[in-house]
């Protein structure tokens, strides 16, 4: 270690001891003394990298699977295909994009290249390209569309670049890590601002029989250089992948996992902020964060979860799946399940070969966001009366940045709204300041019955947002009851809503 990675360390050191659980990181080290109520609340005291905050904040994203596997009919190409049966007819990405914005989506993520290796913009890289198809002879660029889409339309703009290629022949050997960052070069530099980067963990053989090792922290480097707000998911330090493709995440969903590689120099030398290696753990078990997963950890991170899933049963566009797009009504519960639990949702909805996103898709994408819309118009707790003094106007203003919290050694709480008269409602939305940390462990919602109160429902982990759907309920006083947090706890929001008519 040299002189400077010493003095950086020492000083790390010394800020935790003179920090202690106060100290603000989306990492935290476990050191050999720490108690099990050290940890909890060192667990408390993690939050998001700027970047991660901007990213779960956005809420809904979507993933466009455009590609040679769209014109083969195929979900997962060989890299054998020739590049002239890419020939869209009518390919329009304002349309792609505009769809996904109308639908709430507030950033897209277009799959660069596939698994295929087949590349959607002109990369000098290789000619298995769209400079090699007939759409627009040969002078499209896919990548540039969507790019200028996005930015036309104000949403953010992601790239998908599969790390496997079973096209490239340079594949299988070191000089393919060269070959990748020279095609992430292109796509960091020749797009303007890129928000995510999204690596697939699928690691197959390619052209000649061989695995690649990927230099996966050199790729993250790179992206830190040249794109330093762009998150990295899946396969990357930012955001995990929830762990299924069906749309629905956890109940109890911590953003704070265990990462059993945090390493004190490369901590010391730039902090997990900036950098640059995939925790490593268990991350797709049912149960990732809880105590007794942490108090075993050698270090903590902020780790969110990002639940993929396409609105057909393929990721890539097939006519015989016209009649299998998810319904409004299926989308709707995957909101709850993805959104409602701590979780970006990512949606594929995957152009077709004209290059527009299909009509059922559309009219579905259309239902879902009016069902949306409509039940989350009115918050029926708005002006209610609290037991919280002036915090209970921050948790009704719709304002994330404001928030009520108890005295700091409190790790239970209860919230009493006289709500303003008798209102119906079957829809409850909390959410957490994650700028100060997870900490909702447990809690229970109930609401009064002449002297009895009677549970509505209960939950475990907020986190971001916690979203419960229960029968109808009439009531005019209501009350949350947090029964176990890491510490005090805080909320930004709570919401009751009543869902609209499908
Ligand atoms: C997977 C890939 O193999 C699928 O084709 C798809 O791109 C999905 C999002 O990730 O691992």
């Amino acid at each position: 270690m040299n002189k400077n990675k010493l003095i950086a360390l020492a000083c790390t050191l010394l800020c935790n001891i003179a920090f202690g659980q106060e100290a603000k990181e989306n990492y935290v080290l476990i050191q050999p003394g720490d108690t099990e109520k050290d940890i909890i609340a060192k667990a408390a005291n993690v939050t998001p990298a700027p970047r991660q905050l901007r990213w779960q904040q956005l809420e809904l994203t979507a993933f466009f699977h455009f590609g040679i596997n769209t014109f083969t009919d195929k979900e997962w190409g060989d890299g054998t295909e020739d590049p002239v049966l890419f020939n869209p007819t009518a390919l329009d990405a304002k349309q792609w994009v505009l769809a996904a914005k109308n639908a709430g989506i507030k950033q897209v993520i277009i799959t660069a290249k596939h698994h295929d290796g087949f590349c959607l913009w002109p990369t000098a890289t290789t000619n298995h390209s769209v400079a090699a198809s007939p759409w627009k002879n040969g002078e499209g660029d896919v990548v540039k569309e969507v790019a200028g889409a996005c930015r036309a339309y104000g949403i953010g703009f992601g790239i998908y670049v599969s790390p496997w290629d079973r096209n490239a022949s340079v594949y299988g050997t070191d000089a393919y890590n060269d070959f990748f960052v020279a095609q992430l070069t292109e796509l960091l530099t020749r797009y303007g601002r890129v928000d995510e980067v999204w690596f697939d963990g699928a690691n197959g053989e390619g052209p000649n029989g061989k695995k690649q090792v990927y230099d996966f922290e050199r790729w993250y480097q790179l992206i830190r250089k040249l794109q330093p707000a762009a998150t990295i998911a899946i396969m990357g330090p930012d955001v995990r992948w929830v762990g299924t493709e069906s749309g629905y995440g956890r109940e109890t969903e911590w953003s704070v996992v265990p990462a059993d590689n945090l390493d004190q120099t490369e901590i010391a030398s730039g902090s997990q902020r900036d950098l640059v290696f995939k925790p490593q753990g268990d991350m797709t078990g049912n149960d990732l964060g809880s105590r007794e997963k942490i108090i075993n950890a050698k270090g903590l991170v902020w780790y969110p979860a990002e639940t993929d899933v396409s609105i057909r049963p393929g990721w890539f566009y097939h006519a015989r799946e016209d009649d299998k797009v998810k319904t409004p009504e299926k989308l709707l519960d995957i909101y709850y399940s993805s959104v409602g639990r701590n979780g970006v949702l990512l949606l594929n909805i995957p152009p077709d070969k004209r290059g527009v996103i299909h009509e059922n898709d559309m009219a579905n994408l259309v239902a879902w966001k009016k069902m949306i819309s409509e039940t989350f118009a009115v918050n029926l707790a708005n002006g209610a009366g609290t037991n919280i003094g002036k915090s209970g106007k921050h948790i009704l203003d719709q304002d994330y940045d404001t928030y009520w919290t108890t005295r700091k050694k409190d790790t239970t709480a209860v919230i009493e709204l006289n709500l303003k008269g008798s209102k119906t409602f079957d829809v409850l939305l909390l959410q957490e300041n994650i700028t100060i940390g997870q900490r909702i462990e447990k809690f229970v919602l109930e609401y009064q019955e002449g002297k009895e109160w009677k549970t509505i429902t209960t939950g475990t982990t907020v986190g971001y947002k916690r979203l419960i759907r229960f029968d109808p309920v009439t009531a005019s006083k209501v009350r949350l009851r947090i029964l176990s947090s890491r510490l005090n706890p805080t909320l930004s929001e709570f919401g009751l809503y009543k869902q609209a008519a499908p």
